[in-house]
C-alpha cells in the first residue's frame, strides 16, 4: 500500500515538471510571437510614412502636369470679361483647400508612424481640450468667412443686370427638348412680346404677332455676338428644367418655364483670336479628322458652343448650338442678312392678324424703294446704255397701287404709294411722266383696254387731288398689249396685271 502511494506521488510530480516544462516552452513561444508584432508594427509605420510621402508628392505632380485640363488654365482661358473673376475665385479656394489637404495629410501618416503600437507605451486618455478645439474652429471659421465674402462680393459683380441707359444687346434663348430657340430684337432693338397659350408649330415662341415690336425679331441658328459688347440674354424654358451654359465665358444659368431668369456678360475674345491661343496648345494640333489627309487642325476647326447643362431628357446631349464672337463689322453685316421670323413666315398667313393691312415697316420700306427707283432712273450715270436698257430703267411698277377686282376702285392701301408718288413728284416739279395700266390677257382686249385706261385716269386724278400739275401726268391704258411676263401662268398673269409709270422728261 505504501509503495502504491509513493509510486502515484512519483508519477504525479512527474506529470507536474512535464507540464511545468511545457508551460516554459508556451511562455518562451508568446515572447517571439511579441517580437514579431513589434516588428510588424515598426514595418507598417514605416510603409504609412512612405505612401504618405508617395500620395501628397503624386499629388502635387500631377496637379502641375495635367493643369491644362482645369478651368481657368491652358487652352481652357476664359473668353468673357467676369470669367477672370469667376476663375481667380476657383483658384483662391484651391490654395485653401491644397493647403489644408497637404497639412492634414501630412498629420495624418505622421501619426501612424509616430504613434504605431510599441510595448510598454499607453495612450493618453484626453476627454477635453479647450485649446485644441478653439483653434479647428476657428481657423476654418476665419477662412470660410473669407472665401464666402471675396465669392459674394464676385458674385454681385457677375449677376449685376445691365445699368439704365447702359449700350447693351439683348436677347433671348427658350430651351425645349432638344434644342435652343434664340430670338433677336431686330433693328429696334426691341424684343416682342410673347404670350404662352399662342404657342404652335407655326409661331415656337408665342409671339404676339399684334405687338409691333415683333415685326422684325428673328431667330437664327447660331449665336453671333460682338466681341466687348455687352449682352443680356433672357432665358426661359418651354417644358422642363434646362440649363443655358457656355462654358468658354462662364455663363451658367437655369432656364425654368414659367420663370425668366436673365444672365450679362462681354464677351472679349472673337472666335479668330481663341483658336489662335488654342494653336499654342499641343492638344490641339492635331488633325480634326485623323483619317482625312486634308483635315483641318483642331485648333482651327474650333467653336465656342451654348450647351444645355441640366439633365433635360434622353436628347439632352442635342441642345448644342454653335456660338460666334466676331468684330462689330462682321456682326452688322451678319445682322443685315437676317430675315424677320413675321415677315418671312407669319406674314399673309391665316394666322397673321394684321392679314391685308400695310404695316408702318412696309409702307416705309417701299417708301425707300420706291424713292431709291426714281433716283436711280434721274441721275445720270455716264454709263452708256442701249434704249430697252434706259427704258427699263425709267419704268418704275407701282407695285402696292392695287384696284378692287375688274373695277376701277383704288384699295385703301394704295393711298400710301401714291402719296409717296405725289410727294416725289412735288419733290422734282420739272418731272413728266406717263402712268400706265395694265391687265392680263384674260377676257375681252378691248374691254381690258378701256379698264387699264379708266385705272391709269384714276390715278392720275388721285395725283392732281395732291397738288401735282395734270400737264404733268399723261394717263395710258395698254391693257393687255404690254405684259410684263407670260400669260400663261397665275404667277405671270399677276405680274402683268399692274399700274406702273415711265419718266418722259426732268426738264
Ligand atoms: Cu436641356
Amino acid at each position: 500500500m505504501t509503495a502504491l502511494i509513493i509510486g502515484l506521488s512519483i508519477l504525479l510530480l512527474v506529470i507536474v515538471m512535464l507540464q511545468i516544462s511545457k508551460l516554459s516552452e508556451m511562455y518562451a513561444r508568446i515572447r517571439g510571437e511579441e517580437e514579431v508584432e513589434e516588428r510588424t508594427n515598426r514595418g507598417q509605420g514605416r510603409i504609412m510614412l512612405l505612401f504618405g510621402i508617395g500620395l501628397i508628392g503624386f499629388c502635387i505632380v500631377s496637379a502641375y502636369a495635367w493643369k491644362n485640363y482645369m478651368m481657368g488654365y491652358g487652352p481652357h482661358k476664359s473668353a468673357s470679361a467676369h470669367g477672370a473673376t469667376l476663375d481667380s475665385l476657383f483658384n483662391v479656394t484651391l490654395l485653401f483647400t491644397g493647403i489644408v489637404f497637404v497639412l492634414t495629410h501630412i498629420a495624418l501618416f505622421y501619426f501612424a508612424w509616430r504613434y504605431k503600437k510599441v510595448k510598454g507605451s499607453k495612450a493618453t486618455h484626453w476627454a477635453h481640450n479647450n485649446t485644441l478645439e478653439v483653434v479647428w474652429s476657428a481657423i476654418p471659421a476665419v477662412v470660410m468667412t473669407f472665401l464666402v465674402i471675396k465669392g459674394l462680393l464676385a458674385w454681385n459683380t457677375v449677376m449685376a443686370d445691365v445699368a439704365e441707359g447702359d449700350d447693351h444687346i439683348e436677347i433671348e434663348a427658350t430651351g425645349y427638348q432638344f434644342a435652343w430657340h434664340l430670338r433677336y430684337p431686330g433693328a429696334d432693338g426691341v424684343l416682342g412680346s410673347r404670350d404662352y397659350k399662342q404657342i404652335t408649330a407655326e409661331n415656337p415662341l408665342g409671339q404676339v404677332w399684334t405687338d409691333p415690336g415683333n415685326f422684325d425679331d428673328f431667330h437664327p441658328d447660331e449665336l453671333w455676338l460682338p466681341v466687348g459688347k455687352k449682352v443680356r440674354v433672357r432665358i426661359i424654358a418651354r417644358d422642363v428644367l434646362h440649363n443655358f451654359y457656355l462654358p468658354h465665358f462662364r455663363v451658367k444659368m437655369d432656364a425654368v418655364p414659367g420663370l425668366p431668369t436673365y444672365f450679362v456678360f462681354t464677351p472679349e475674345k472673337t472666335t479668330e483670336q481663341y483658336r489662335d491661343e488654342l494653336r499654342n496648345y499641343p492638344e490641339y494640333n492635331k488633325p480634326k479628322d485623323p483619317s482625312d489627309p486634308e483635315s483641318k487642325m483642331l485648333w482651327e476647326e474650333f467653336n465656342y458652343e451654348l450647351a444645355c447643362a441640366e439633365l433635360c431628357g434622353k436628347s439632352h446631349y442635342s441642345m448644342r448650338r454653335i456660338v460666334r464672337v466676331v468684330t462689330q463689322e462682321e456682326y452688322d453685316a451678319w445682322l443685315a442678312k437676317q430675315q424677320s421670323y413675321y415677315l418671312s413666315t407669319i406674314r399673309g398667313k391665316d394666322s397673321d392678324p394684321n392679314k391685308g393691312k400695310l404695316l408702318d415697316v412696309e409702307i416705309s420700306s417701299h417708301r425707300e424703294a420706291l424713292n431709291l427707283s426714281v433716283e436711280k432712273a434721274l441721275v445720270d450715270s455716264g454709263v452708256p446704255m442701249t434704249p430697252a436698257e434706259e427704258a427699263t430703267l425709267k419704268t418704275i411698277r407701282l407695285d402696292y397701287v392695287q384696284f378692287e377686282t375688274a373695277v376701277n376702285t383704288l384699295t385703301a392701301e394704295s393711298q400710301y404709294q401714291l402719296n409717296d408718288l405725289a410727294e416725289i413728284l412735288n419733290k422734282y416739279p420739272q418731272l413728266v411722266i406717263e402712268i400706265s395700266g395694265h391687265t392680263d390677257n384674260i377676257g375681252d382686249p378691248a374691254a381690258n383696254r378701256t379698264l387699264s385706261q379708266q385705272r391709269a385716269d384714276v390715278v392720275k386724278a388721285y395725283l392732281v387731288a395732291k397738288g401735282v400739275g395734270g400737264g404733268r401726268l399723261n394717263a395710258v391704258g395698254y391693257g393687255s398689249t404690254k405684259p410684263a411676263d407670260t400669260n400663261d401662268t397665275d404667277a405671270g398673269r399677276q405680274k402683268n396685271r399692274r399700274t406702273e409709270f415711265r419718266i418722259i422728261s426732268n426738264k
